[in-house]
């Protein structure tokens, strides 16, 4: 800096060269420009030094060998649960349904109200429901973690007329104590059909076909009558066992009975669709509700639905 930089000793005696006369300025700018040289070379061999002191300081020092492999970018994977959802999902996009999905926090108007369980409905207790400490400014409506993903089956049905085919995947809640078989918030998905004209052969041929899709071709489904205040009538589907055959003879899966129950489903009741504003004259509907770990518990043998929240890698890696 102190010679070679812009206001350098050298540089300033170079740049004044032209104010001495010729005889001066050869021999002075000869002089000078043997400085410069000398001064460029000092220092690119310096600088050489400093850099290979350096390099072998770190080579012996550091340790570091850039001649090893890196680490392995491990793949990531989906979550047994999303598996199936997608899976379920597919199945029913494949028959014409669109997926949409739906607030977790909702108001009791939609997770209860308008699937005709009103306040004070004995139907109510079969939803133990974590309420959230919050109601909307008029003070008319409380706020909870939907307890199924019905409520956004109201919500389309609300804002649209039909036709109407969709299929409800996501979280649910329930104020739960926890088990084998039970946990506080777990994913179902439900699906909804209405249109002029369906009927229960509708809800039949759909879910049998879906059955054999996701349990494989050969699969005999069984409905049985079933209760949920928001269809009438209610059923249960189940599916012979695909783990023995339907043969149920010590088997772990179906303990023994041949059959296996994997969803609920119904004709959506008249106070449904009226209280969305349709018209039950014309149009009728069926809907259906699954629980994806429940299936994902059947179909790779898991027992305990804990597993699927505990986050223990041993557990999420086998899928
Ligand atoms: C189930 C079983 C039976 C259901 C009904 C509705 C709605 F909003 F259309 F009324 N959504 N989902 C339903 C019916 C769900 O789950 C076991």
């Amino acid at each position: 800096m102190a010679y070679l930089g812009r206001r350098g000793h050298l540089t300033l005696v170079l740049r004044n060269l032209a104010q001495l006369d010729m005889e001066q300025r050869r021999t002075a700018g000869a002089q000078a420009n043997q400085a410069k040289r000398t001064l460029e070379e000092a220092l690119a061999r310096r600088t050489q030094e400093l850099e290979d002191a350096r390099l072998a300081m770190s080579a012996t020092q550091e340790r570091l060998d850039v001649t090893l492999p890196g680490y392995p970018v491990t793949g990531g994977r989906l979550h047994p649960t999303t598996r199936i959802i997608r899976e379920v999902c597919e199945a029913f996009v494949a028959m014409g349904f669109s997926v949409v999905e739906g607030p977790e926090v909702e108001w009791d108007r939609y997770n209860f109200e308008l699937l005709n369980i009103p306040k004070g409905h004995p139907a109510r207790d079969m939803w133990n429901t974590l309420w959230v400490d919050y109601q909307d400014p008029a003070g008319q409506q409380s706020m909870l973690l939907r307890t199924h993903t019905s409520p956004m089956q109201a919500r389309v049905m609300e804002s649209q007329q039909p036709p109407v085919r969709v299929i409800v995947p996501g979280k649910v809640y329930r104020y739960e104590a926890t088990d084998a078989t039970h946990e506080w918030h777990f994913h179902q998905v439900e699906g909804l059909a209405v249109d002029d004209g369906i009927t229960f052969a509708d809800l039949k041929g759909t879910l049998y076909e879906f059955a054999r899709r996701m349990f494989g071709s050969e699969r005999k489904v069984r409905f049985r009558c079933d209760y949920f205040p928001f269809v009438e009538p209610g059923v249960d589907m189940s599916i012979d066992c695909f783990a023995c055959g339907g043969k149920g003879s010590g088997c772990r899966i179906c303990r023994d009975s041949g059959w296996i129950e994997i969803m609920g489903a119904g004709m959506v009741h008249p106070k449904v669709l009226a209280g969305v504003g349709y018209d039950t004259a014309k149009y009728t509907g069926f809907a259906f509700g699954l629980g994806p770990e429940r299936i994902a518990m059947l179909k790779y043998g898991i027992d305990d639905i804990r597993h699927f929240y505990a986050n223990d890698l041993r557990f999420l890696r086998q899928f």
